[in-house]
């Protein structure tokens, strides 16, 4: 395991406090520069609007500076449920260049986006319960309580429509319906299922023929990160016709569900659902309420319902198709996440850390890379597949505090906090060189960075 030995020269330890009050400054500097009032933009050019998870890992670091503007980080991001009780993944604000993205969404054909403001269709990482136990933290019992009061209602209807729209077998186990919902947009068991079942004949030809440099011209993400990065053009454009897919059929799962496109058992949503589910049960207890029996099953059968994800082949768990019920055997950093779900024996979780330690594999010189370095889907540089994200570590660490790995905790912790003193506040760095990659001065980077100077205390 590379990082444990970088952790007993870290300057963490050494030259200690000024460097990382340095680091802490700078972090704040960056949630302030990217603060648009009532929300915290991920980054400054390429990332404008409120994304679900990224106001949710903000909110995180926020705890620490300033309880009353991370709860407004919720409550702003809530703006934005539908009537049906989705999180949408993005809310628009209506200036500009911003206006463009809310034209393509539409929300409005849906008779359950809310009316005051426009969202995307879709939703992502279900990460609200878990930011709202961790500001309950901060609080007084009494001031706790009050909070948990105004946010539970929310965080029952959303989890209500996970399970009533995104379960449609009752089998314990969400399904998505875009690559963006997974939050790892460009993750390897997706990118196969795109490659090998999801090409529209047009995109094929297009890809035939040698005209998918012409997509390029109509990007405008890489306007500000370099295309080696991201998608490529044919992925780009998979992801933007699926979204057209689902605009056409209105954001109505009945009329998707019925000619489905991408329909997967996302393995790192699930696991996030999960440990949500265990904070909204915290939560509930609380404030002396009964969860609905009917939810409560569904949530006691998702804990179950992860081990069918299981691959004793492969001694791993996987994403699963929704139709065909075929593991994705493809790894990536969802294969470490059922140690942040929490619901795993500690045999398995001893797997998953031996995985995290291989240096063939997670154990890379600056972890956890987003994609095990063996697999042929690696590439240090391109955004879920092979660079290292904070958000990943922080749930990792999580899960390795909760099954007694303190000790990995700690380092990769320590890992991360010098990435940054060294790197700064970046997107996604490289797992092998430690280089900055993405867009720069990234929000949730910058929260979870805060989080990790005060050890998530
Ligand atoms: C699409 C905002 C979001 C993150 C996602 C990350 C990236 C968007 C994009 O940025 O996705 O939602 O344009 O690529 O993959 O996890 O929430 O930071």
């Amino acid at each position: 395991m590379r990082y444990t030995t970088s952790m007993s020269v870290s300057s963490n330890k050494s030259s200690g406090t000024s460097s990382d009050k340095r680091l802490f400054d700078q972090a704040v500097a960056v949630l302030k520069s990217n603060d648009r009032g009532h929300y915290v933009a991920p980054a400054k050019d390429l990332y404008p609007h409120q994304w679900l998870w990224d106001s949710c890992f903000t909110a995180i670091g926020l705890r620490h500076l300033d309880i009353d503007r991370a709860q407004l980080e919720l409550t702003s991001l809530l703006r934005g449920q539908w009537r049906n009780g989705m999180v949408p993944h993005m809310l628009f604000e209506s200036d500009g260049y911003m206006q463009r993205d809310w034209g393509v969404w539409k929300s409005e054909l849906n008779p359950n986006a809310p009316d005051e403001i426009a969202t995307s269709g879709i939703t992502q990482p279900p990460m609200l319960a878990e930011a709202v136990v961790r500001i309950g933290q901060k609080l007084s019992l009494p001031e706790r309580r009050t909070w948990y009061k105004q946010m539970y209602p929310h965080l029952l209807a959303y989890h209500h429509w996970l399970y009533a729209e995104r379960d449609p077998h009752d089998e314990g186990l969400v399904l998505l319906i875009h690559p963006w919902e997974s939050g790892l947009d460009n993750t390897p068991p997706w990118m196969a299922e795109l490659h090998q079942h999801q090409l529209p004949g047009w995109i094929r030809l297009l890809q035939t023929l040698h005209l998918d440099p012409l997509i390029g011209l109509f990007r405008t993400d890489t306007r500000f990160v370099a295309r080696a990065e991201r998608l490529t053009n044919v992925e780009a454009l998979v992801m933007y016709s699926t979204q057209r897919r689902l605009r056409r059929k209105r954001y109505d799962i009945n009329a998707i569900l019925s000619r489905s496109m991408f329909t997967i058992e996302d393995l790192a949503f699930n696991c996030i659902l999960i440990r949500a589910n265990e904070h909204l049960e915290h939560i509930a207890k609380t404030i002396r309420q009964e969860i609905p029996a009917k939810l409560t099953a569904h949530m006691h059968k998702s804990r179950k319902a992860l081990e069918q994800l299981w691959d004793p082949y492969g001694r791993q768990y996987y994403s699963r198709n929704f139709g065909s019920h075929q593991l994705l055997k493809e790894t990536s950093i969802a294969t470490l996440l059922p140690l942040y779900a929490g619901c795993i024996t500690k045999e398995r979780a001893a797997v998953l850390v031996e995985m995290l330690e291989n240096e063939s594999q997670f154990g890379s010189a600056y972890p956890i890379p987003s994609v095990p370095l063996d697999s042929p889907y690696f590439d240090g540089k391109r955004y879920w597949q092979g660079p290292t994200w904070v958000n990943m570590t922080w749930l990792v660490i999580d899960g390795l505090e909760r099954y007694g790995y303190k000790d990995h905790a700690g380092a990769l912790r320590d890992s991360v906090i010098d990435m940054a003193k060294q790197q700064g506040i970046a997107e996604y760095y490289g797992p092998e060189t430690g280089e900055p990659l993405g867009a720069d001065d990234f929000s949730w980077t910058a929260a979870l960075v805060i989080d990790m100077l005060r050890k998530g205390k």
